[in-house]
Parts: structure tokens; sequence; C-alpha cells
């Protein structure tokens, strides 16, 4: 990906990963067949969704800046003077007793513990505003204890928030929640930085914090974006994106139709962001600068989703296919986009 500013997003094949990882702040691998190597000190996620196309298995994060590296409990980090990105896996098998002696269910402690370790590494590292958290759970829409698994994830997810003392609605992270294959860990990544990020949200769609209860008792605690702000320009992190208008799925049964609505709240989230904080300082964010990973449900769909990807964005973007299951058993795609403004001179099309 083409890019101004000091943090850097590739989308590659491991093969093709870099010599050099000094310069790589972390990132995440693909696939349900290989354990990737540890590599260095770098905290490099396992994340068992199988790869649409093969083009691409990784996801890596690299940086000008020097880094320095970090444990703290479960969690590994890598982080410069201005952002930290971190990463933890959590089995559910071995909180299964500490569930039971809580009452609650093993994915729900697994995430209070995850979200605990995340908003105390932040804390205490120097890097309290969590700005991009990408979480994957297994069997998201599987009910257990008579609650859907995505449930009783954003239940963990909104008490760690609130006994830290963090909101749980307005100025949270942005975010996507994926399934993965049953009997995978939980696995979450993030970015995390040392000065306020701007938060933004789709007017097309209610704040997902604000969800009424028909989605759950407790909200998801996620924002639709997020733009860094780092000495060498912004990046802006467009949270996981489905065909939600207000609070309800559009197009249930139309994986075309899902998209296009999809890339259109992309847009509307991409034209906020533009409004809420670049003009006139900055050039404007614009489609054609975005990297994409794209969640699609069934493997069959993928000819439908890049039909209509083609038709919005250039032949040339950056986009990651992975099969995996949405946070809403009638949602067939979600869409995460990543990236920073054009640059000066750049036309988009
Ligand atoms: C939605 O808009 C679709 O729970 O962190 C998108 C992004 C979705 C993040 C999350 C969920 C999450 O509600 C689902």
């Amino acid at each position: 990906m083409r890019s101004p500013s000091g943090l850097h997003l590739h989308y590659l094949s491991l093969a093709k990963a870099p010599a050099r990882w000094s310069n790589v702040l972390g990132g995440a691998v693909f696939g349900s067949s290989s354990t990737p190597a540890a590599v260095e000190d770098a905290p490099l996620a396992w994340v068992r969704t199988p790869l649409l196309m093969q083009a691409a298995s990784c996801e890596l994060w690299s940086v000008a800046d020097p880094v320095h590296a970090g444990r703290r409990s479960r969690l590994r980090y890598r982080a410069t003077h201005e952002v930290l990105f971190g990463c933890l896996t959590l089995p559910e098998g071995e909180l299964s007793a500490v569930a039971e002696a809580q009452g609650c269910s093993a994915l729900q402690q697994a995430t209070v513990e995850a979200y605990d370790e995340m908003l105390a590494t932040v804390d205490s590292a120097g890097y309290p505003y969590v700005v991009r958290v990408w979480n994957y759970l297994a069997d998201i829409n599987r009910p257990t204890h008579g609650i859907e698994r995505y449930r009783q994830f954003n239940t963990g997810r909104q008490i760690a928030f609130a006994r830290q003392g963090r909101a749980v609605a307005g100025g949270v992270p942005a975010a996507c929640a994926l399934g993965t294959p049953p009997g995978s860990p939980l696995v979450l990544y993030f970015l995390a930085s040392k000065s306020p990020p701007t938060f933004v949200e789709n007017p097309r769609q209610m704040s997902a914090y604000h969800y009424p209860a028909e989605y759950g008792a407790q909200s998801p605690v996620f924002s639709r974006a997020a733009v860094l702000h780092a000495a060498a320009g912004p990046t802006l992190f467009i949270s996981g994106t489905a065909s939600i208008l207000g609070h309800r799925t559009v197009h249930a049964g139309d994986v075309a139709a899902q998209t296009r609505e999809t890339l259109t709240n992309i847009e509307a989230v991409v034209r906020e962001a533009n409004r809420r904080v670049l003009r006139p300082a900055h050039d404007p964010f614009t489609l054609a600068e975005l990297a994409y990973k794209v969640y699609v449900r069934h493997p069959a769909d993928l000819p439908r989703v890049r039909h209509e990807l083609s038709c919005v964005l250039e032949p040339d973007t950056h986009v990651l296919y992975l099969h995996a299951d949405i946070c809403r058993a009638d949602l067939l795609v979600e869409i995460e986009a990543t990236g920073q403004p054009a640059l000066a001179g750049v036309t988009p099309s």
C-alpha cells in the first residue's frame, strides 16, 4: 500500500515476509494449516480463518521508527514512541473451571480476561488510547448456555471496559469480530496510541453501542472508525462494516446487494472521517487509497463479492479475502478498510 505515513500495512504471503523483522511492529497470520514460526520477538497472532485466495496469508504492520518489545502476562507487544501493537491468544478450555466458579461461559470469561490484559497493558505502558481491535472467536453464531456466543463475547467486552472505568459508549475503539473454526482460541490483536485518536460514526447507521436489546443485553463496544494521528500523518481504521442500515440487516439472502450496501456504508464513513478531521488541513481519505479485508461466510459467494468490489475499486487495490462467519446469522459478508490520505497530486477516480 502506498503511504506517506510512518505506519505501513502489508498483506502478503509469509514466504514474501521481510528478511528484517526489526521494522515490523506486529501482525497476524491467517489460515488453518500451519502455525507460524515465532519470528524473533514480533507479536504475530495466528488466526485460523481459512484464506479464500492464496495470494496473501499475512497482515503485517511495519514502521520506520525504532521499536521496542515487551510482554505482560499472556500479551506480547512491540511499540514505537507513538503506537503499540499487541496480541494475545486465550484457549477457552483452560478457563472452563474459572468460568464455572464465576457462573459464566468460558468465552465470556476469556473475553473479560483478554480485555483486562489489553487495557492494563496499554495503561501501564503509556499508550492508553486503544485505536483498533481485531477480535476472532470460534463458532461465533452458535448458542451455548442459551445465548449466542457473539453475545457472550459482547457481555465480556463490556464488563472489562466498565471495570477499568472506561466508557462503553462513544470514544471506544474501532473493531471487528469474526468467527473462526470450532475449537479455535479467542485471538485479539490491537493498536493503541499515546495521543487521542478521533472516533468516527456512520450517519447511515445507529452507533453499535446504542443498538437496542434485540441484538443482545450488552451492546457491542466499538466505533465505526478511528483516525490515528501520528507525526508522519493520519491513518484511518474503518471497523468491520456490513449490510446494516440503522440497526437492521438489509438484503438478507442477497450477497451481491449486501456487498453493495457495505461499500456504500464504507463510503459514508470515509466521507464522515474527512468531514470530521481532515478538511482543510490534510488531503482527504479516498476509497482508492485504502486496503481491504473481506470476510465471506460462504466460499461459493466469492465470485459475486469480488465482482461487486471490482465495480467500485481499482484493479490494483490491496484486498485480502477470508472465509469467516459474521456476527449476525443473516450477514453474508463483512469488510474492513485501512489507509492513509491520498498523496497530494493523486486524483481519486
Ligand atoms: C455491525 O455493524 C456488524 O462486535 O466488534 C462490526 C464491527 C460488527 C465490529 C464488534 C461487530 C463488531 O454491527 C458487526
